[in-house]
């Protein structure tokens, strides 16, 4: 359901559909396990998806946003950005009642540095006028603050193995972007693929040493929701070679696939291509890919 704004910019009004409003109940579809898990079928569909996320972008000029209404947790956004993905996954796995604002990142409006120092996104905002940025903190915070299935760790040492899981991955973003830019720029990535495959086999080798379907268990849990956005993109980045030589990781994919939250917010690799096109061609409207008004 799109909440009506009804915003206007300096270059004049751009209607009501600026902050999409997601409902609490969808998020929380799935065949609970033995264990309390959700590892169910997908029942989001990518249309249902597509209807929730396609808010068009604030840019330079528009109206700062009203305060959050009671009982909503707002996030500031981008359609394509994997940290603002880690974020509303969290928001979709634990049902949380949420609006959406989008930011377009190259015509960034100039309030939008009260909210966050640097004007980066992911940044969340409750009702209390309260901003929570970091897109990992975000993700803690959420599931701290919100009742429902935790997807922290209880236990002590399982909460620091995921954290040193975390650690484990911080070359992984940064290789996957640049891996993209290279290629989208016709240089050379042979040795930067190199590397990510390395990165990638060590997570392979902690999943096959571990002996379970995911990072934390055979429960869908936090630490999987902060890798996969990287893990989604890899066939739109033209990297899915990359993963041709972990069997585990791959099995991974395919059992993340399955989640319903991982599912609602699957991003159409089409549309994805032409964000990307647009994007590399510093093309502001790039943000805005896809949406039809
Ligand atoms: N460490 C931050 C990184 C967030 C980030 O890099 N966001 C990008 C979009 S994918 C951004 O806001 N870029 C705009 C800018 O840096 O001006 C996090 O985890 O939240």
């Amino acid at each position: 359901m799109l909440r009506d704004v009804s915003l206007v910019t300096s270059s004049g009004w751009v209607g009501p559909a600026s902050v999409a409003f997601e409902g609490g109940a969808r998020g929380s579809i799935g065949v609970p396990g033995t264990c309390g898990c959700r590892v169910g079928r997908c029942e989001l569909s990518n249309l249902e998806t597509m209807a929730n996320e396609a808010s068009k972008t604030l840019g330079k000029g528009s109206v700062y946003p009203g305060p959050v209404p009671e009982g909503l947790i707002r996030i500031y956004s981008m359609r394509f950005c994997p940290y603002a993905h880690r974020t509303r996954l969290i928001l979709r796995a634990k049902g949380i009642r949420h609006e959406v604002i989008n930011i377009n990142l190259r015509n960034k409006p100039e309030w939008y540095y009260t909210k966050h120092p640097f004007g980066q996104i992911p940044v969340l905002e409750n009702s209390k006028c309260q901003l929570i940025y970091e897109s990992v903190i975000a993700c803690e915070y959420l599931d701290d603050a919100y009742p429902g299935k935790k997807l922290c760790p209880y236990d002590p040492y399982e909460r620091a193995r995921q954290k040193m899981l975390l650690d484990l991955f911080y070359k992984v973003p940064h290789l996957t972007k640049e891996c993209l830019v290279a290629m989208r720029c016709g240089r050379e990535c042979t040795d930067l693929k190199l590397v990510l495959r390395q990165e990638f086999g060590k997570l392979d080798e902690i999943l096959g040493y571990q002996n379970t379907i995911f990072f934390g268990g055979d429960c869908i849990s936090m630490i999987d929701y902060l890798f996969w956005p990287w893990f989604e993109r890899l066939d739109v980045y033209g990297i899915a070679d990359c993963v041709t030589h972990t069997p585990a990781l791959r099995l991974w994919i395919e059992a993340m696939k399955q989640d319903p939250a991982v599912c609602a917010l699957l991003i159409d690799k089409n549309i994805f291509l032409g964000f990307l096109n647009l994007y590399f061609q510093n093309d502001p409207g790039a943000f805005d890919y896809g949406l039809s008004c």
